[in-house]
């Protein structure tokens, strides 16, 4: 009897022993996907009965049920999703590619339209105010002529432009704003040249296969290197290969700042020592820009005085040089819009030595004196053809005359 009661004691111990090993065991590979609840596997918990039994693990498991760590989608997860939208590459992950890609200049006046106008306003905004006078007396018409003057838009050209508006304005008899509007907007537009071609040649003009050449020259701080750096992006922008003259070679500085613009578009500059001859280097410049099979090679000059005749004479020279490889394609003039009409006389003088092609007039973004534009076309019979608006990389715009008289007359241009 103590024996059969042992052996019942024995085995009861065992079975519990062994159930209970089972289910702490099972406990154990259950708990670990509870823990990390995303809202998704939240959701699906009140399908799954409460505690698991005995041989659970033994079925299938219900349809979606138990999922692995990896099904489940666990913050880490949704990181890591995350992160798949960026780049995968590991070159794409580094830092920003140190070539930059400029936008192109299609557009760009308009685009830059408000800079513009913010120093152009007082011409526009003038001259419509007194056209809108009920009387138009001699007085009015000499504060219209005295508008124009102010805006550098110079002698003969005011006279015309006053002449035509008094004729047209008598005919017309009564204005209303928008009539003024419209009349002012097509003697301007008269007066800026609407149909000169202000293509800026980069391209050979004949059809040897060689570089595109541009000589960009000026008085001293007119925005010459600054000019010849965004220049080179535009073209960079249209596709095209760029190398860099540093015919500025007075001082290393020079160089260094055209390297820099160039750098930063992946256009190589070619440069001497400090003090060397610029003819040299600027022949140098077209000489491997054609090796390379570059497309455009844009030589950037030392700022020189118009009164210097010795400076002046070197300008000669780089071009003379220059042309031993063929002819330069586009000889750029850089002017300040803010010097007025000092600038006139600097073209004049320019032309004579290196026979002008197209004029850049930089800081238009800083003064209310755009008539400039018209005088200086007036005066070399040369088109402007790109326009400086500001101190950034992009702030260079080819010149559009609609755009350019838009922002005078246009209401609410400010
Ligand atoms: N606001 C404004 N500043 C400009 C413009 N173009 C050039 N500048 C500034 O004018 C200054 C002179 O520009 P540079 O390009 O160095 O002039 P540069 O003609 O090469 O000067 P030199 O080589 O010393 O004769 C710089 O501070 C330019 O940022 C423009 O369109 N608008
Ligand atoms: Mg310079």
């Amino acid at each position: 009897m103590e024996i059969v009661i042992l052996v019942v004691v024995i085995a009861v111990i065992a079975l519990a022993a062994i159930s209970g090993l089972v289910v702490t065991g099972r406990r154990k590979k259950t708990a670990p996907p509870q823990e990390p609840r995303t809202p998704e596997s939240t959701t699906e918990a009140p399908a799954r009965t409460a505690e698991p039994k005995v041989g659970e693990e033994t079925e299938a498991p219900p349809e979606g049920g138990r999922r692995t760590i990896e099904e489940v989608g666990l913050p880490e997860a949704e990181k890591t999703e995350a992160e798949a939208e960026a780049p995968a590459t590991p070159e794409a992950a580094e830092a920003p590619p140190e070539v930059e890609t400029p936008a192109p200049a299609a557009g760009r006046l308009v685009r830059l339209r408000a800079r513009l106008s913010r120093s152009q306003n007082s011409l526009g905004k003038g001259l419509l105010t007194l056209l809108s006078r009920e009387h138009l007396d001699e007085d009015t018409w000499e504060e219209v002529e005295d508008t124009l003057l102010t805006a550098d838009v110079g002698v003969g050209p005011t006279q015309e432009l006053v002449e035509r508006l008094r004729e047209r304005v008598r005919v017309l008899g009564t204005r209303t704003p928008e009539e003024l509007r419209t009349l002012l907007r097509e003697e301007l537009l008269q007066l800026v040249g609407p149909d000169m071609d202000r293509t800026v040649h980069t391209e050979t003009q004949g059809a040897e296969d060689r570089p595109g050449v541009v000589l960009v020259v000026g008085v001293n701080g007119t925005g010459k290197t600054t000019t010849t750096g965004k220049l080179a992006r535009v073209l960079v922008a249209d596709g095209k290969s760029v190398v860099l003259g540093a015919a500025d070679t007075f001082r290393a500085a020079a160089a260094d700042q055209l390297e820099t613009w160039g750098t930063r578009v992946g256009a190589r500059t070619v440069r001497g020592p400090e003090g060397g001859d610029p003819a040299s280097v600027a022949f140098d410049a077209v000489k491997q820009g054609t090796e390379a099979g570059a497309d455009v090679v844009l030589v950037d000059t030392a700022g020189r005085l118009h009164t210097k005749t010795g400076l002046m004479d070197e300008l000669g020279k780089v071009k003379r040089v220059v042309e031993k490889q063929g002819p330069v394609d586009e000889v750029l003039l850089v002017l300040d819009a803010t010097t007025g009409q000092n600038g006139l006389v600097q073209a004049r003088v320019f032309a004579e030595v290196v026979d002008i092609t197209g004029i850049v007039l930089t800081k238009l973004d800083g003064t209310a004196k755009g008539g400039i534009v018209v005088a200086v076309q007036r005066e070399l019979g040369v088109p402007v053809k790109l326009v400086g608006l500001g101190e950034g990389a992009d702030d260079l715009a080819p010149f559009e005359p609609e755009a350019f008289v838009d922002a005078l007359v246009e209401p609410g241009a400010e």
